[in-house]
């Protein structure tokens, strides 16, 4: 929204850090020590391994293990800017406002620069995506929404209010597109009204 408008602020917003520390302490830092490391895009990994029933040894199981190698080595590029194999609270955030600085500067060609997201967040998407979509029918329906969220100790209450938001009352399907256009919102939006802030099943960030 701030692209098509030509006003886009490179500072975050405390509603922006919000929601990036909500998403970096409930899904990324899984060993919850306040960091992230290698370790714990290893217990991402092992845990969609489980959910889905994938065996070690399996093509499944070795194309996960490449993709989470792949997102974490690109998100320590990004991120952890003393190199020393952790990215801190502190990290996370200022590789977010840098990020929002570059799209700053793609506004002046035309991008709408609040839908813009970095490579590795991309794969991460898709990742989240297939992690939600378990029958693999590529929609994502209220249980198996219900489902993955309790696993990162989201009630359930607030996972059916949340997914009712974001669906639209049920008359928006959750497929990849919508889903990524949802995330990207979630990640970059600045808009308190934005549907996408609703999608870790998360419904206020006023605390
Ligand atoms: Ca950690
Ligand atoms: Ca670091």
């Amino acid at each position: 929204m701030g692209g098509v408008l030509g006003f886009f602020k490179p500072e975050l917003s405390e509603f922006q850090k919000k929601k990036l520390m909500h998403e970096f302490h409930t899904f990324f830092d899984l060993n919850k020590d306040g960091k992230l490391e290698w370790k714990d895009f290893d217990l991402a990994r092992q845990r969609v391994c489980e959910l889905s029933g994938w065996k070690v040894g399996t093509d499944k199981y070795m194309q996960t293990q490449e993709i989470f190698i792949e997102i974490w080595r690109k998100l320590q590029d990004d991120g952890d800017s003393n190199c020393d194999g952790v990215i801190t609270t502190e990290e996370w955030i200022r590789m977010w406002e840098s990020f929002n600085d570059e799209c700053v500067k793609k506004t002046e060609k035309d991008v709408d620069a609040a839908s813009l997201v970095p490579t590795w967040l991309e794969k991460y998407i898709l990742y989240k995506f297939n992690l939600y979509d378990r029958t693999g029918d590529g929609v994502i329906d209220l249980e198996e929404y219900e489902y993955v969220l309790s696993d990162f100790g989201v009630p359930a209450k607030d996972a059916r209010a949340a997914y009712l938001m974001f669906s639209e009352n049920y008359n928006k399907k959750i497929d990849i597109e919508y889903f990524r256009i949802l995330s990207a919102e979630y990640f970059r939006s600045n808009d308190p009204g934005a549907l996408g802030n609703f999608i870790t099943g998360k419904l206020t960030f006023d605390d």
